[in-house]
């Protein structure tokens, strides 16, 4: 089967970096735009760090790397911390050997909706800021795209940023409101699926033993490990938005269920949280029609592990594409 073509947008980031990675190696995707957004690093961070791996992995010429919005949508601004001092732990790689794209992220992505119309796969692996404002410029993006895979949300657990939301939502609540409502046809990997498929010492043992091509990613993945078990004491971390890229070619990594997703932008202790409105209890419930009104599309909503193995699938699989 000829590779699909593909947008993956991230703001990385030590599990975008892998992410990326990872998408590589599948062999199944056609990557026509890598995308920065501001999220993990603020965007200009964000798009040098995309820069630089798109030459670690040897695709500088060939994909070209696009800077995201330059605010997000809510005007919050966020910048966690969580992924070191360069959003690559304490990485600093050289830039790209292409030069400076002057096309926004947004621009491009709704360009390449028109060329590959009805077959472009979208993976957003930060904030929603680009998706949300290509949206904002042109609503025919929603059905032009094939699908939408985002890293995003809680369903049914708790967030890992405040107690109801998760990072990439909380970082830009009103984009993912206006991604969630648009009509595009989606995918939410968030924590219930993602806090399922860990990377162990024993994974990152693998990649330490496989030498040449994966000290780059190796280094990542130690730091991203130390952050979980600094952070939340634990002593493996999850694997959210390799899972994402996963989820876009194969769904039997995770249990899905079809719904509405409402997002909570307006409270101050529940911004960012992701209300899961399964489509076999949506009528148990009774909403005003303000709330009604937003819950007209369905999404489908990864709410745990599939039957397939990720971890080791994701593993392997980075271990087919070394970095140069
Ligand atoms: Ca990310």
């Amino acid at each position: 089967m000829a590779p699909a073509p593909i947008v993956l947008d991230s703001d990385p980031g030590l599990d975008d970096a892998v992410a990326l990675q990872y998408l590589l190696g599948t062999g199944l995707w056609d990557l026509k735009a890598y995308t920065a957004v501001g999220g993990n690093a603020p965007v200009d961070r964000a798009f040098r760090n995309a820069r630089g791996l798109a030459r670690a992995f040897g695709i500088d010429g060939d994909v070209p790397v696009h800077r995201g919005a330059g605010r997000t949508v809510s005007r919050v601004v966020s910048d966690s911390g969580f992924h070191g001092p360069t959003g690559l732990g304490e990485e600093e790689l050289p830039d790209s050997t292409a030069p400076e794209q002057e096309e926004s992220a947004a621009a491009a992505l709704l360009r390449l909706s028109h060329r590959h119309e009805g077959e472009l796969t979208v993976v957003a692996t930060g904030p929603l800021t680009n998706v949300a404002a290509a949206l904002l410029q042109d609503p025919g993006l929603a059905r032009r795209v094939r699908r939408l895979v985002f890293m995003g949300g809680a369903a049914r657990v708790p967030g890992n940023c405040t107690p109801l939301a998760e990072f990439n939502v909380w970082a830009d609540p009103d984009a993912a409101d206006i991604v969630v409502s648009s009509g595009i046809p989606y995918t939410m990997v968030g924590l219930d699926a993602t806090h399922g498929w860990r990377f162990t010492h024993q994974d990152l043992a693998r990649l330490d033993a496989a030498g040449p091509g994966q000290e780059m990613t190796a280094r990542f993945m130690r730091t991203y490990l130390r952050a979980y078990e600094t952070n939340h004491g634990d002593g493996s971390c999850p694997l959210h938005d390799p899972l994402a890229v996963g989820v876009a070619a194969e769904e039997s990594f995770v249990t899905t269920a079809t719904g509405t997703v409402v997002v909570e932008c307006a409270s101050e202790l529940g911004r960012g949280q992701t209300v899961f409105l399964a489509q076999d209890k949506a009528e148990r419930y009774s909403y005003p029609p303000h709330i009604l009104d937003r819950t007209r599309h369905t999404g489908r909503v990864a709410l745990g592990t599939g039957p397939r193995d990720f971890s080791t699938h994701f593993t392997e699989t980075l271990l087919r594409r070394p970095s140069l």
